[in-house]
């Protein structure tokens, strides 16, 4: 199986926040993925969790990025509730990838929203 591209694209703002060249909040990192608050919240808790490595969309995921959106999937229930989320199930948490111009996505470098904490939200 190949592995996942590890480009950087110098023009993405997303590839910045993740070398550490724009500021952010940052809530976690290691090797391979970045998580940090989302600038522009919808809810009480919303961080965002990208790949370090340059993928512009769930469009181009496919079977070489296997274990590592598993491992972010994985990773998101621990740090919403580190984030401030109640636990499951009267907490809780949601997750949003939106994908190309009509899935809403603005920043195209793949990021997976993770949303929670007391209602109402801005959006839902
Ligand atoms: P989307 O519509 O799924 O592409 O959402 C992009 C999100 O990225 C949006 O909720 C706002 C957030 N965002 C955009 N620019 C920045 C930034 O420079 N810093 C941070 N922390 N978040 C950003």
């Amino acid at each position: 199986m190949s592995q996942p591209s590890h480009a950087h694209d110098d023009k993405c703002i997303f590839c910045k926040i993740a070398a550490g060249k724009i500021p952010s909040r940052k809530v976690y990192e290691d090797a391979d993925i970045f998580v940090f608050d989302d600038i522009n919240p919808w809810a009480p808790v919303h961080f965002l969790m990208i790949p370090k490595a340059h993928v512009a969309s769930m469009a181009q995921v496919g079977l070489a990025h296997e274990a590592l959106l598993g491992r972010m999937m994985a990773l998101a229930p621990r740090l919403a509730v580190e984030k401030g989320c109640k636990p499951y199930p009267e907490g809780g948490f949601r997750i949003v990838i939106n994908t190309g111009a009509e899935g809403g996505q603005e920043v195209h470098h793949l990021h997976i929203h993770v949303m929670g904490g007391p209602r109402p939200w801005i959006k839902g």
